[in-house]
């Protein structure tokens, strides 16, 4: 059998440009906590990303359930159900109630126009998810943030380095987080970030991320431990010199694809030509009813010849137990991510994925 396609595979740096690095923190012992590298890593980071203010974590996860503790929120959190489960579990972490408001269909991102109406006396910030890293209607979503008085955290976890006509994505809200999994666009193996609005607040996360400590002897709030670690920080100080070459690989990855199915009758792909700058962290297909194949049928052939596309997001995040008793998590609550989630496929998408690897993909799904 061939080598195994999956849906990502990490592109990492030469070894031998890490190991002078790894020699760095062998001799002086600095293995983590704020560290030389974790200090340079957010140096660069905030000036590769078009940023001010960055701190950085051991995952993003942790840097999600930060990101709530931050800004003291409690009672309600409007969200989506189309993510990753780590949204919505950070939520529970914070002894937060998830409210789950529908999709858009061309989007596949939280319908701003459904929040209003999830509204409560209780609802204390939104929580959307900038979905395979193309933005949320970031205008719109910021308006009922601000007739309600609600906060806004962005889950960024896909959106490393996408930008609109005015910069960086991540500058909206009142905090964005950023995932550096194996699996995302720039990786740290693992790792993630909060990207704040100013000093004051990433004051506070970097001691929350400490414990709470804001010296030797003072614990400020009942913080955890979710620093990034020097060898983590090291890996993303070479990732980021071959971050623009990869990309550029994707995109040509994300046309093979587009040439070979944008048009097909029953399959659409998703239109990010609008997006100033994205990252093609995903390639998902919509496959429609009316094609000759069903989604899990073609995900199931392809996995017959090694090749593991991925159903990101089935199920859906209010389908699992610990979700799915909330009256938001109802079906007739969520119509249009209860079908994306039986529609979506992300096709295999990485750097050194090879065009031949593609075309055969784009053929095993087209023929009948
Ligand atoms: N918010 C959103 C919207 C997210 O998508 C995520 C994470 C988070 C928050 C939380 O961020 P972190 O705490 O994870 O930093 C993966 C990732 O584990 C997860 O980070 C990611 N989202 C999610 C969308 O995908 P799985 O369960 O699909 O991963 P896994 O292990 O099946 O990996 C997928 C494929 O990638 C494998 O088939 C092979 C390849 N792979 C994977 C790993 C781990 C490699 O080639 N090398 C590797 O080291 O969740």
């Amino acid at each position: 059998m061939n080598e195994p396609i999956y849906v990502t595979k990490p592109t990492l740096p030469p070894l031998a440009e890490v190991l002078p690095y790894l020699e760095q923190i062998w001799n002086s012992r600095q293995l983590t906590n704020q560290g030389i590298f974790h200090q340079q890593l957010e140096a660069a980071l905030c000036e590769y990303l078009g940023i001010q203010h960055i701190s950085l974590f051991a995952n993003g996860t942790l840097a999600l359930v930060t990101a709530l503790q931050t800004l003291r929120i409690t009672g309600e959190v409007i969200t989506t159900p189309f993510s990753f489960v780590a949204t919505a579990h950070s939520l529970l972490w914070n002894g937060i109630t998830p409210v789950f408001v529908d999709i858009d269909t061309n989007t596949l991102n939280l319908d701003p126009n459904k929040i209003e109406a999830a509204i409560t006396p209780r609802t204390s910030a939104i929580l959307p998810v900038h979905v395979y890293g193309q933005p949320c209607d970031i205008k719109l979503i910021q308006e009922i943030a601000n007739i309600y008085n609600l906060k806004i955290i962005y889950d960024a976890a896909h959106a490393f380095g996408v930008e609109d006509n005015e910069g960086s994505l991540l500058q909206y809200g009142d905090l964005s987080i950023l995932s550096f999994h194996a699996t995302k666009v720039f990786t740290t193996f693992e790792g993630g970030a909060i990207i704040s609005p100013d000093k004051k607040t990433k004051t506070r996360i970097d001691y929350l991320k400490n414990f709470g400590f804001a010296d030797e002897i003072t614990v400020m709030a009942p913080g955890i431990n979710g620093k990034m670690n020097e060898f983590q920080a090291a890996v993303g100080l070479v990732q980021l010199k071959y971050i623009d070459a990869a990309l550029t690989k994707r995109q040509n990855i994300d046309a093979q694809y587009r040439s070979m199915l944008n048009g097909v009758d029953g399959i659409r792909c998703l239109n990010t030509n609008y997006i100033k700058r994205y990252n093609y962290s995903y390639f998902p297909i919509i496959i429609e009813p009316k094609y000759h194949s069903s989604r899990d049928d073609i995900y199931a052939k392809l996995k017959s010849q090694n090749i593991h596309a991925r159903r990101y997001f089935y199920p859906l995040i209010s389908n699992f137990p610990m979700y799915r008793n909330l009256p938001s998590a109802s079906y007739e609550n969520l119509p249009n991510a209860t079908k994306a989630a039986i529609s979506v496929l992300c096709l295999p998408i990485y750097p050194d994925l090879d065009p031949f690897m593609v075309e055969k993909i784009c053929q095993s799904i087209l023929e009948k």
